[in-house]
């Protein structure tokens, strides 16, 4: 396979990472990815045609000319869709396939190692960002598309960076955490119960105090990709993105809260985040469902809004897989087990995938090459419990080194011919869960940090004592050399 440093679009040490979301759309359109669509109306029509889109076509989609909205306030769908895009984002050749994607991410944040302060965010003194501060905060203002009929409201934060700092230690968190309109100065925030801005709002609030807090809506997708994933704690994902890229990112320090807010941030709001639930929901969740109706969740009270002229609107809409954000999480998400399991001292793993069809979460699959009996018990469990691959988990899949974990028909194979159900699957009771979970008992009185459940780990692995023995079937298949031969004599029957 080759290095990250020779596929690089373009050469030198993170030269050509586009870091902001107009020179990245214009990457995107000249590699013809991108449709623009203009008349659709906020109230479904962006989220159905965002949609339909992630199903079958995979355009990259910019909204414009919105009803009620003034040409030039745009909406972008369809960011990372696919390899050919995260690629693009990572200052990749689109060609690539999604193990090397796996790889070379992991050869990338290895190579920040420890020491992901190389990567350390800079500041800089001005942004476009600021061209435009409302006089009176009207955060209406934007064409927050109402995505899927059975919505609650209008989500102007769906692919946001949510920033947060801890009271304690300083460090800076990017979550993306879902906004909901409320009125002109105030929005209502959906936080999950093991999320890092659910720790630091709770310090806020203890103290007494309400929360700082600053959100951009817009900024090149890179930020995106590491705000919508488990960064580890204690980590900046603006370095995580720097790390990522291979190049710093970079932010302004927003006027009101001293936040860091990306520099290349469309439209940033600032304010504070409050103990005043309202109202929110219910929202076309990533598992597929409307698990949990309306939610009692607390609000941002607006203090400022910035936006570029012109401003874009960087959205995603979730829903039955594979939606929108599905793809961009799987290699990511590999990736992050992948390196855990070797730090927890698993040896020989091949790859690692995370399927869209399990929204990145619920489906993941190791493929080790077996050195020992249990050798897949190891890697089985650590996968399913580490925090990356134990949020609103469900299902991992141990396969050997011939199966090729991103190819659903190879672990299906694995699965029917290799596993036993009587002894061939453990059962781990009362994982981390999620009240999103549409197999949840949803009791009314229960906290949402709560909720538990249980995972199955499939080891679709040769019986170790016959792979050594060298007494496992064969595989029926052609070898290399004669697959070889016969499609260069008969070229024409497998062209494209
Ligand atoms: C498009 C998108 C939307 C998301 N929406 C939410 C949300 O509304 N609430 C939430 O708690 N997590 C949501 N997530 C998941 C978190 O972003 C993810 O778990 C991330 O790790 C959170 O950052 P943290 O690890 O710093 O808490 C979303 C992720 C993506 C990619
Ligand atoms: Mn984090």
């Amino acid at each position: 396979m080759p290095t990250s440093e020779e596929l690089k679009v373009g050469g030198q040490r993170g030269r050509n990472v586009n870091r902001d979301l107009r020179s990245w759309l214009d990457s995107v359109r000249s590699l013809g990815l991108l449709r623009e669509v203009r008349g659709a109306d906020w109230e479904l029509e962006i989220g159905a045609l965002t949609d339909l889109n992630a199903k079958k076509n995979k355009h990259t989609l910019l909204f414009d000319n919105i009803k009620g909205y003034p040409d030039g306030f745009r909406v972008l769908t369809g960011a990372l869709l696919d390899s050919r895009r995260v690629a693009l984002t990572l200052g990749l050749s689109p060609s690539l396939n999604n193990l090397d994607l796996v790889k070379i991410i992991r050869e990338r944040l290895a190579k920040a190692g420890g020491s992901i302060d190389e990567y350390l965010p800079e500041y800089v003194e001005s942004a476009p960002l600021l061209e435009n501060i409302q006089e009176e905060v009207d955060i209406l203002q934007f064409p927050a598309p109402q995505w899927f009929e059975k919505d609650g409201g209008r989500y102007i934060g769906t692919s946001d960076a949510v920033i947060t700092r801890d009271l304690e230690t300083g460090w800076v968190n990017v979550g993306t955490y879902r906004l909901m309109l409320q009125d002109k100065k105030t929005v209502s925030i959906y936080i999950e119960a093991p999320r890092h801005a659910r720790f630091m709002v709770k310090k806020y609030w203890d103290a007494g105090e309400p929360c700082p807090v600053a959100v951009s809506f817009g900024h090149h997708p890179l930020v995106s990709m590491s705000s919508g994933i488990e960064v580890p704690a204690g980590v900046s994902e603006f370095a995580y993105a720097g790390a990522l890229s291979g190049q710093p990112y970079q932010l302004i320090k927003g006027p009101v809260t001293g936040l860091p807010i990306p520099a290349d941030s469309e439209i940033a709001i600032e304010g504070y985040i409050v103990n005043e639930p309202k109202s929110e929901g219910p929202f076309g969740e990533f598992i597929g469902y409307y698990s949990t109706g309306t939610t009692q969740s607390p609000i941002v009270k607006v203090e400022a809004v910035y936006h570029r002229s012109e401003p874009i609107l960087l959205g995603t809409c979730s829903g039955r897989p594979p939606h929108d954000y599905t793809y961009f999480r799987c290699p990511l998400r590999a990736a992050l087990i992948w390196d855990i399991l070797e730090k927890a001292g698993v040896q020989e793993i091949q790859g690692v995938w995370c399927h869209e069809a399990g929204y990145s979460r619920a489906f993941t699959v190791v493929s080790i090459k077996q050195m020992f009996g249990g050798h897949d018990r190891m890697a089985g469990h650590l996968a399913s419990q580490c925090r990356p691959g134990a949020v609103a988990g469900r299902y991992v899949v141990v396969v050997d080194d011939d199966i090729d974990p991103s190819n659903l028909d190879d672990v299906i194979w694995a699965i029917c011919s290799r596993s036993d159900p009587g002894t061939g699957i453990d059962i781990i009771t009362n994982s981390l869960g999620t009240p999103l979970d549409p197999i949840a008992d949803n009791a009314p009185s229960k906290s949402m940090t709560e909720y538990t459940s249980n995972r199955g780990i499939i080891f679709a692995t040769k019986p170790f004592g016959k792979l050594i023995r060298n007494e496992f079937p064969k595989v029926v298949e052609t070898s290399p050399e004669l697959k070889e031969r016969v499609t260069r004599q008969w070229a024409e029957l497998f062209s494209d």
